[in-house]
């Protein structure tokens, strides 16, 4: 694991980004840089430099230079595949919650029947991954024992991935992701990047399956108290490299690691606008880009304090934002307004 020493003291965000048959022309004229693969380029770049004080200063660099540095090769070279996904598309990720509703008193059979009826409807809506989770991470929520959170997302994992879907598991516990592995999951999503369980890592290097690493700061019972940052970005990105660090070390190839800001998890409403803003920036770790703003409270925050229900159309402007940057994949409750969204965004941006 790297010391603070050792931890990114800069990073480049690339500016401008293109698409499509434009993407193509301006690479080949050289006005831009690929972006990870084909589909995707970008015009210009700015550098972060963090200072002494951990304050971060950005200046323009010029791309012939950006491009001819070593620094550049995670952001132009292209990906391999992840979880069998191409990435020449942004991902629909749906979510899938097997919690007790405070409404029903069916008991664990109704909620699971629910949550696979719920799954399949994601399937049939077009979702790419279900994810499926079984404990609220959610402020004040009461805590779940591990073995209970198994018993309730295994027979919904099960259902699903007998019906062929591509299944995540979103859990911080090590006993939860090994009986959801061996339930049918693909995926392990975990809130805490593997540091929420010292069993984690080697429960996901053993297995060797892909995963889901997001920057959380704290824990979820109090980290919306204070949250607080030198300057986010670079923060949340050095504290990336440091989970990718950790799972390479236990074994996890970075071929398998996807990224993952976490908004809302330890945020402010400029923190989160700040993280979303820079999406780009994470290129630069070299791992597919995950982004969950679903619902968020950040979106009523910055409009009028809508619930989480009226919130869909402030999750498809954030969510086709961060295509634009480059994101692969976005974690989102509305999966038909999302799939009907990027189908729109994708034939507008690549013609
Ligand atoms: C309304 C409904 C308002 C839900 C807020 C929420 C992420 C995640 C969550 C994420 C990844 C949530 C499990 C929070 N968010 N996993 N999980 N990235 N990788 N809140 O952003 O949806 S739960």
């Amino acid at each position: 694991m790297p010391s603070d020493r050792l931890l990114p003291n800069h990073c480049f965000r690339p500016l401008g980004l293109i698409h499509g048959k434009a993407a193509r022309r301006a690479v080949a004229a050289g006005h831009a840089l690929p972006l990870q693969g084909e589909g995707i380029a970008f015009m210009g770049v700015e550098r972060l430099d963090r200072q002494g004080d951990g304050r971060v200063t950005r200046h323009p660099v010029g791309l012939a230079d950006f491009g001819m540095s070593a620094a550049s090769s995670p952001f132009t070279t292209a990906l391999p595949r992840w979880a069998g996904f191409d990435l020449t598309q942004p991902l629909v990720m749906g979510i899938v919650n097997v919690t007790p509703d405070s409404f029903s008193d069916g008991g664990d059979h109704a909620n699971a029947e629910a949550a696979i009826a719920h799954g399949k409807a994601l399937m049939a809506a077009g979702a790419d991954i279900l994810d499926v989770g079984g404990e609220s991470t959610r402020p004040g929520a009461a805590p779940v024992p591990p073995a209970e959170e198994a018993a309730r997302v295994a027979p919904v994992i099960r259902a699903l991935a007998a019906a062929g879907a591509v299944i995540s598991i979103d859990t911080r516990h090590a006993l939860v992701m090994q009986a959801a592995l061996e339930a049918g999951a693909h995926i392990i999503n975990d809130v805490t990047g593997l540091t929420g369980d010292p069993d984690s890592l080697s429960v996901a290097a053993s297995a060797g399956v892909p995963v889901v690493l997001m920057h959380m700061q704290g824990d979820p019972r109090t980290m919306q108290d204070d949250p607080c940052y030198d300057d986010v970005t670079m923060d949340v990105y050095r504290h990336l490299a440091t989970l990718i660090a950790r799972a390479e070390a236990a074994g996890i190839p970075r071929r398998l690691i996807a990224l993952d800001p976490g908004i809302g998890f330890g945020k402010g409403l400029d923190h989160n606008v700040d993280l979303l803003a820079d999406t780009a920036v994470f290129h630069g770790l070299g791992c597919p880009i995950l982004i969950g703003v679903s619902r968020k409270r950040f979106i009523a925050a910055l409009s009028r304090n809508e619930l989480p229900k009226d919130r869909v159309a402030g999750s498809l402007a954030a969510g086709l934002y961060t295509m634009g940057q480059g994101a692969q994949i976005v974690r989102v409750h509305d999966v038909a307004a999302t799939v009907q969204a990027r189908a729109v965004w994708m034939a507008l941006q690549m013609a």
